[in-house]
């Protein structure tokens, strides 16, 4: 397999002006006409012209109305030359045949539950045409569908509808218009029996939109919070950025197989389903945020993504960071803030850090690849929308706001780099940066250390800073990153002191602004080493750091136990109140292990008990704020903090920090979810959604203790929820335990649910995450259950993901775990290459473990690495996990 190198980018010899598509959709095969017209880059180019091309069977090919003969062009797997093509303008005219019916990879044209759709991104359009496949090539499109009018009642594609009508022998025709310039990659085509939910948004100034979400006509009621969704992302976007909608429609549809979460095609956004249904008795409180995150996102990318796009893939991070910070910025101001960047920030240290620690690390802006698939990763969107955070904490909202208007006012309808977003935001505040741009090229996430002192005498406070960026694959040595560190200092009360002088570099600094205290400040670390001074500091301040995580790094401190028990009473920043109390869990869990490998005996401290039951029992903090602050550090947390992983001891100690919590706190927990009951009605708001957290939570601590009475409990919960919310979480807290009540309730929740799909993909997954001993034997049985489908990718993030989710069953020490997911990868393979290539991802991290585990581990990549015909995707994830 070749690597591709983001050195090598080249412009392209050949642009393309307008792509004039015609599809013929058929039940054995689907014929595609496409009419290009091309101009070259420069004046007399002598170049041939290559196109991209996958799986595609050649009709013909016509240049300038004459069918070229074979030898004035070559084709092979992966390619159509056009080896003299005119000087000047040209048409280029291409028939192609394809069979989306046989095509499982859901790249390209494909069948979903009988209806055709397509998936571009990132290089799917090959498989539609020949064409020259990368975002640096903008054309304005025309589409012609045709098909069978009965089973393909509904003609979708980008842009304007501007003619329909009937053919002969039953068929019919739609004509799509887009009039912006696009990539290839957000072409869309959707045909099949869909019904639609409509309604209208008026612009600012004053366009009425038509809004029209598709689905089959069963599932349209479920559609009303993704309308909700998308009508307040149009709002949003007027209001925070200035930016509305470009065209008159705007269709959302919804499928079931689909290897991403959603896709932003111009106009016609193709959604995953379970990113789009929902209803208060199918869907959880998480499915409600994630669609109205989701619907957000896709629909940001009009502007960040579509309108301004990417030069190269190695830019996608340009779209996709900015895309997810906006969308993140979108949640955080429809709720609440806080539990917004808390959930963001475990995201990134659940996935990114341990990405970015291993062997497929790579910068925002990867500087190669074998398969793109393989970079829509965690680095490239989380690690990019906190890159994209950070432009806002130096520059603060306003400043911002003047880099993103820039950018569009230089940007439209261009296809761009991460150089010219920064420039924007630069040139907008005449901003020094020094060396931000490192955040776009060096991977690992860096390491800062932060030792305080301070010195009565003189009334001044230091924060000296070190910092290192850990090595990662093919860089060995790293810059000092530029770090935005936010900073507070809590006197003894517990309040903010004012900040007015900073002393760094021998200078001083004012930090107060238009002469008003100011309580936080941004301290710009850009050095291996540096220190900041604050004058006149009256006592020994505790000082809060890292607030509301304003760089994406691993921070150690000298903080003592202490000082974090006070930030978590006492700091006026919530996010830096929830992480004291990570701190503190994290390094109490850390020590249980250490005492449980020596065979100690496990024992917890009580002022960890006390700080528990202390914000349990707050009546002023938001409940949702408590259900984060309650949870403990997910077993991958710890692990990852650990120089050999012990899946075992890990899982151990959180059981049992879990049960003594459990145990200790049990009257406060009975009270906890008798009093946040139920109400009839379903509400997606924040505060009903924060009393259902906090009660779900409670729940899951009660039945971890196996107590028939609080079995009971959970049982009554489960039997009398309104919605999947609570029904849910009653499920998950008996099925903790292994035994009868929890067979019978998962036998019950199935056949309550088997009709839905998407509920039936839950239950898969729960079980699938089990940590019961052995559960890999029932993942296998589940395998054959009638509801399981290997070709479609929910399923198989439910149930083979799921289970890959499970550090003491997926680790098992005998290998069944590693065994199970290499047999699945193989399968896959065949079927779905981005789908199989995720679930390999799983083995990357092998190097963590014990000898045992690593040679177990390895044996599974070695068997997938000498499987015959194995896709670039899974190449790619298994060499370099080996290398
Ligand atoms: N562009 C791929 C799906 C998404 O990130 O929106
Ligand atoms: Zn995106």
């Amino acid at each position: 397999p070749k690597e591709i190198f983001l050195k090598d980018y080249k412009l392209a010899d050949y642009y393309f002006d307008t792509v004039d598509l015609r599809f013929s959709l058929g039940e054995e095969k689907t014929i595609v006409s496409s009419k290009i017209s091309v101009y070259p880059r420069a004046e007399g180019c002598s170049s041939s012209l290559v196109l991209d091309g996958k799986d595609l069977k050649l009709v013909s090919v016509n240049v300038n109305n004459k069918e070229l003969k074979e030898g004035d062009f070559l084709l092979d797997s992966r390619h159509l030359t056009l080896l003299s093509p005119p000087s000047g303008k040209f048409t280029l005219e291409i028939i192609t045949e394809i069979y989306p019916q046989k095509n499982t990879s859901l790249e390209g044209l494909f069948k979903s539950s009988g209806n055709f759709c397509t998936q571009c991104e990132a290089e799917g359009f090959r498989r539609i045409t020949f064409y020259q496949d990368r975002p640096d090539i903008m054309a304005k499109y025309t589409c012609r569908v045709e098909a069978d009018k009965s089973l393909y009642p509904v003609l979708l594609s980008n842009g304007n509808l501007t003619e329909q009508g009937d053919l002969e022998g039953g068929r019919h025709y739609a004509l799509w218009e887009d009039p912006f310039k696009k990539p290839c990659y957000l072409f869309a085509l959707v045909a099949g029996q869909l019904e639609s939910r409509d309604d209208t948004f008026t612009s600012r100034s004053g366009r009425k939109v038509s809004l029209r979400i598709w689905t089959p006509a069963e599932d349209l009621p479920k559609t009303v919070h993704a309308m909700y969704s998308l009508k307040a992302a149009m709002k949003w976007d007027e209001d925070v950025f200035g930016l509305e909608y470009d065209l008159d429609l705007f269709n959302i549809v919804a499928v079931p197989d689909f290897n991403m979460g959603a896709m932003e095609n111009k106009s016609l956004n193709i959604f995953n389903s379970k990113l789009v249904l929902a209803s208060p008795e199918t869907a959880t409180d998480a499915d409600y945020a994630a669609i109205l995150g989701v619907i957000g996102h896709e629909y940001f990318h009009n502007w960040t993504g579509n309108r301004v796009t990417c030069r190269d893939w190695f830019q996608l991070s340009l779209k996709e960071g900015l895309t997810v910070f906006r969308d993140q910025e979108f949640s955080s101001d429809m709720g609440s803030r806080t539990v917004k960047r808390i959930g963001d920030v475990s995201k990134l240290r659940i996935y990114q850090f341990p990405q970015d620690a291993g062997p497929m690390a790579h910068p925002v802006r990867p500087h190669s690849y074998i398969k793109m698939d393989n970079f829509y990763t965690v680095t490239v969107y989380e690690k990019g929308a906190e890159v994209v955070r950070m432009y806002k904490t130096l520059l603060g909202g306003q400043g911002f706001r003047k880099g993103m208007d820039l950018y569009f006012k230089r940007h439209d309808g261009e296809a761009v780099t991460c150089e010219d977003f920064f420039a924007a935001m630069r040139d907008a505040n005449d901003a020094e940066f020094s060396n931000f741009l490192l955040w776009y090229s060096q991977a690992g996430t860096p390491r800062v250390k932060v030792v305080s002192n301070y010195n009565a005498e003189a009334k001044s406070y230091s924060l000296k800073f070190s910092q290192e960026v850990p090595p990662t694959p093919g860089q060995p040595v790293k810059e000092p990153m530029f770090i935005p560190v936010a900073v507070g200092l809590l006197d003894s009360s517990g309040k903010d002191m004012p900040l007015s002088f900073v002393y760094h570099d021998g200078k001083s600094e004012s930090i107060t602004s238009n002469d008003l205290p100011v309580y936080t400040t941004v301290l710009r670390v850009t050095k291996k080493e540096e220190e900041f001074v604050f004058p006149d500091v009256p006592e020994q301040p505790i000082p809060s750091l890292l607030r509301g995580y304003s760089s994406p790094i691993r921070l150690d401190s000298d903080l003592s136990d202490s000082d974090l028990f006070f930030l978590l009473a006492h700091d006026s920043d919530e996010f830096n109140r929830w992480e004291a109390g990570q701190i503190l869990a994290r390094k109490l869990m850390l020590g249980l292990v250490a005492d449980f490998q020596q065979r100690k005996p496990l024992i917890l401290h009580p002022q960890f008990m006390d700080g528990v039951k202390s914000i349990l029992c707050d009546p002023i903090l938001d409940k949702e704020f408590i259900a984060k602050a309650i949870t403990l550090p997910g077993e991958g947390e710890i692990m990852d903090m650990m120089e050999v992983a012990d899946p075992d001891a890990v899982h151990a100690v959180r059981t049992y920090i879990k049960k003594q919590l459990a145990s200790k706190l049990k009257e406060e927990f009975i009270s906890t979810v008798k009093n946040n009951k139920s109400s009839e009605q379903y509400e997606f708001n924040h505060p009903e959604m924060a009393r259902r957290a906090l009660k779900n939570v409670a729940l899951v601590y009660l039945a971890s203790l196996e107590d028939p009475e609080l079995t009971e409990l959970a049982l009554q919960e489960y039997k009398t929820a309104t919605n999947m919310t609570e029904q849910f979480a009653a499920l998950t807290a008996i099925a903790q335990n292994p035994g009868k009540t929890r067979d019978d309730v998962l036998a019950d929740f199935y056949s309550n649910w088997q009709h839905d799909f998407l509920v039936v993909n839950k239950w898969f997954a729960l079980q699938a995450m089990s940590d019961i001993s052995g559960n890999v034997e029932h993942v296998r049985n589940l395998l054959n259950h009638p509801a399981f489908d290997m070709r479609n990718p929910n399923k198989v993030y439910s149930l083979i993901g799921g289970f890959c989710g499970s550090p003491v069953n997926f680790h098992a020490k005998d290998g069944s775990g590693y065994i199970f997911l290499g047999e699945m990868v193989v399968q896959l393979d065949k079927l779905n290459p981005q789908v199989a290539s995720r679930m390999v991802s799983a083995f990357s991290r092998w190097k963590r473990y014990d000898e045992t585990r690593q040679g177990l581990a390895k044996a599974q990549l070695q068997m997938i690495m000498s499987t015959n015909g194995l896709s670039e995707n899974v190449f790619e994830i298994a060499s370099k996990s080996l290398a």
